[in-house]
């Protein structure tokens, strides 16, 4: 590809390590023992039961961080806090995700075995298969906190949990992670192995037997600028040193015309505004050749732009400066439709054989990691979108954990925790609301050419009223941001051409012509409203073409979820009119080039918030001990300052008072009534007899509304299991009777 050529600017980033949990497994036979959990001297579960008689009621953020840090220094990296798993970085290879670990997390309960990220895994499967809903595992923390593991480790005891009897499809399952990474991932200052996408991953698992029979992948927001530019210290994606490094030399020189890296590294110093021409033409000769173009075609289209005016087409010269935006440009939309391309090919390939035309044969886990929080010394666009990101998912954390639960203790007369946390709504009301929210100001000002970063700063200084908005005296070109996670500065530089990411017409149109099947596909297959390509109906209709189906802008979004029925408004779908419903659908690729990025971020939040709240979720939040990437050393301020803005101390209260399931009378009757009462027994639906099967199976510590049952999170899997077991007595005992009959 022609960006091997133009593009190379880095060297190559140092492989991971691929065997990094097997290399220690044989040392973890012989020297690591599985200690005695309940031997401990400090609780594992903060609140679990039977270890929550051991947390004093008055924990206190330092308590918190203490007995993190206690576990920390014996490779104890994770903690529930109720039904949250807090995972820290070890940055180091544990031997805790052997084999071994892997059956001992297999339909267990989670107070039998010490925490860990497999019960997760666990739990949600359980869950599936008892609540028959579909599941969702946010992931949350800041780069380099340890998301990115995580995710791949649930996938991994995710295929095991639902072992398919075809190898292949776990084998592709597994073999996924890399190649996206491969594609997706770059060193940051930050993170050697940076997500620099969100990645929704969802499994497929039959209702009957909880069999994976396929996945699908949706990626968000590539940061698609990394292949024209890196800041310093960073690199470019993981693919372009794998395929440099990985090609023999004399295919690198004769097949991909590739220089030794060196080459690349050189920069462009500045160019005046003169007429554009192509020192080494060459280049051109090559580039043609492997993207399958005419030379004379992709020569104009860098070098020149034409416009109509009174009905006649005039061409004029470009300058040096439109020659490489074009360039730029180019390079982007081949390697962000690639990508896209990428993407669809392996969800294709993962795609469950009928869930099309029969989706109640399945439910699905899914899985979501995205980028984390960033504050760089220098934070552009990019990290705006990050960040704004990281902000809906804390916003999506808030409302269930805190918002929704109080809701539902006020309308049903239930005395339970009044617990007060940091909403921050106000954050995501700056940046998403119209006409004045930060992201519509950007898109107002990135549709008037003349318009500069002096003039956007203005404009943001003059409409935004909001304390979180911090307007920064000293440098017209930045402002301050007060995120959840901390305020932090951005250079408004850059940001009107990020955003438009215009795609000269011209360059569309050779790319529409190439010989190169793969490469024609990309430019004329639409994109959807968040940005990224079509799925193909087919993994071999290379040049099928269909326009999109419209997202959903209804006013509400319903939390499914096991036990709840509120409709609740979404901050996305209720504030905004997400940038008009005219291009829902049709000539995508035309509407892409109109369209800002911002304007897809929004449509992305709002698909991304619409997948989350479509499953029941269970938490991860993973922690970074410390900034140096050091094994064993847990920085007390720094891990105070993260379970601070993510709120754990407020978890904390809310999942010790609180009851975190809530079920209604009449579902609640169905489901356990084989648990508590005679199996001919009638019962009528209300608070009384409800009252009456929570006491039969013997449990304490509930509460009853005007409705609903009200759980604390343990005794939701104390009752699945209880179900589950009564289900395999009966089952036996059914196969009794039939075998006596016989
Ligand atoms: V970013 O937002 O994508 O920049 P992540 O995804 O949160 O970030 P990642 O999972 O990539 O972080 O973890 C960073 C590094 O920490 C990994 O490359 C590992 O070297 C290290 N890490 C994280 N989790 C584990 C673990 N469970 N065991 C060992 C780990 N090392
Ligand atoms: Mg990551």
């Amino acid at each position: 590809m022609f960006f091997l050529l133009l593009l190379f600017r880095s060297p190559p980033p140092k492989l991971r390590n691929a065997d990094k949990w097997s290399d220690s497994f044989n040392d973890f036979i012989s020297k690591c023992l599985i200690k005695d959990f309940e031997n401990r001297p400090f609780s594992a579960d903060l609140l679990s039961h039977p270890f929550i008689q051991q947390v004093p009621q008055d924990t206190t953020q330092e308590s918190i961080v203490e007995q993190l840090s206690l576990r920390y220094v014996q490779d104890e990296i994770y903690t529930y806090i109720g039904d949250i798993l807090l995972a820290v970085n070890p940055f180091i290879s544990l031997p805790i995700y052997s084999e071994e670990h892997t059956k001992r997390y297999m339909h267990s309960r989670k107070s039998d075995n010490p925490p860990h990220i497999f019960a997760v895994a666990d739990h949600a499967y359980q869950m599936m298969m008892h609540n028959k809903r579909n599941q969702c595992i946010v992931i949350s923390g800041e780069s380099g906190a340890g998301k990115t593991e995580s995710a791949n480790l649930l996938v991994q005891q995710l295929t095991q949990l639902g072992k398919a009897p075809n190898r292949t499809l776990e084998d592709r399952i597994l073999q996924m992670n890399p190649l996206m990474e491969a594609f997706g991932n770059a060193k940051t200052i930050i993170n050697d192995n940076s997500s620099r996408f969100g990645k929704y991953l969802e499994m497929f698992f039959t209702a009957s037997s909880g069999t994976v029979v396929g996945a699908k992948i949706t990626e968000y927001l590539l940061e698609k600028s990394r292949v024209i530019n890196q800041a310093p210290g960073e690199q470019n994606f993981h693919i372009f040193y794998y395929i440099h490094d990985g090609l023999m030399a004399s295919d690198r020189e004769a097949e991909y015309h590739l220089k030794p890296n060196t080459y690349y590294n050189a920069r462009e110093s500045e160019y005046g505004g003169e007429a554009c021409k192509i020192d080494d033409t060459r280049l051109i000769t090559i580039v043609s050749e492997l993207l399958g173009l005419d030379y004379t075609d992709v020569l104009e289209s860098l070098t020149t732009t034409g416009m109509v005016a009174k009905g006649e087409v005039i061409i004029r010269e470009n300058s040096v400066r439109e020659a490489q935006d074009a360039r730029d440009a180019m390079a982007k939309a081949l390697y962000g439709r690639l990508f896209s391309w990428i993407v669809n090919r392996v969800s294709s390939l993962l795609k469950p054989a009928r869930v099309d035309s029969s989706q109640d044969d399945c439910y699905t886990v899914g899985l979501l990691d995205i980028f984390g929080f960033e504050n760089l010394k220098t934070n552009s666009f990019e990290q705006l979108c990050i960040n704004i990101a990281n902000e809906q998912i804390q916003y999506y954390f808030n409302q269930h954990i805190f918002a929704w639960e109080l809701e539902e203790y006020r309308n049903e007369g239930v005395d339970a925790a009044e617990v007060t946390y940091i909403d921050n709504r106000p954050i995501l009301d700056m940046f998403l609301s119209k006409p004045v929210g930060l992201l519509a100001l950007l898109d107002e000002e990135s549709h008037f050419p003349r318009a500069t970063v002096t003039t956007l700063v203005e404009k943001l200084n003059h409409n935004i009223n909001s304390p979180i908005y911090i307007r920064l005296k000293s440098n017209s070109s930045t402002f301050c941001i007060d995120h959840f996670a901390g305020k932090i500065d951005y250079s408004a530089e850059g940001f009107l051409e990020k955003n438009r990411d215009r795609l000269p017409m011209e360059i569309m149109n050779i790319m529409r012509m190439s010989d190169n099947k793969v490469v024609k596909h990309l430019f004329q297959t639409p994109l959807t409203r968040t940005g990224n390509l079509q799925n193909s109906s087919s993994m071999n209709s290379i040049n099928s073409s269909r326009a999109g189906s419209p997202m959903s802008t209804s006013g509400t979004m319903g939390r499914s979820g096991s036990h709840n029925s509120v409709n609740v408004t979404s901050y996305n779908s209720r504030s905004s009119s997400m940038g008009g419903s005219k291009h829902a659908s049709g000539s995508a690729s035309m509407t892409r080039m109109q369209q800002t990025v911002a304007t897809y971020f929004r449509y992305s939040l709002m698909d991304l918030l619409n997948k989350m709240v479509a499953g029941t979720p269970h938490f991860v939040r993973c922690i970074k001990p410390n900034d140096q990437k050091e094994p064993g050393n847990l920085v007390s301020e720094r891990v105070t300052t993260q379970l601070r803005y993510t709120g754990v101390l407020e978890t904390t209260r809310i999942r010790r008072q609180g009851y975190s399931h809530r079920i209604n009378f009449s579902d609640f009757l169905k489901r356990y009534h084989v648990l508590g009462f005679r199996h001919d027994e009638a019962v009528s639906v209300k608070a009384e007899s409800c009252q009456r099967l929570l006491e039969n199976i013997g449990l304490t510590n509930w509460a009853l509304g005007k409705s609903k049952v009200f759980l604390k999170y343990y005794h939701v899997e104390y009752l699945a299991q209880a179900y589950e077991a009564m289900c395999q007595k009966i089952v036996r005992v059914q196969a009794y009777v039939r075998m006596w009959l016989a």
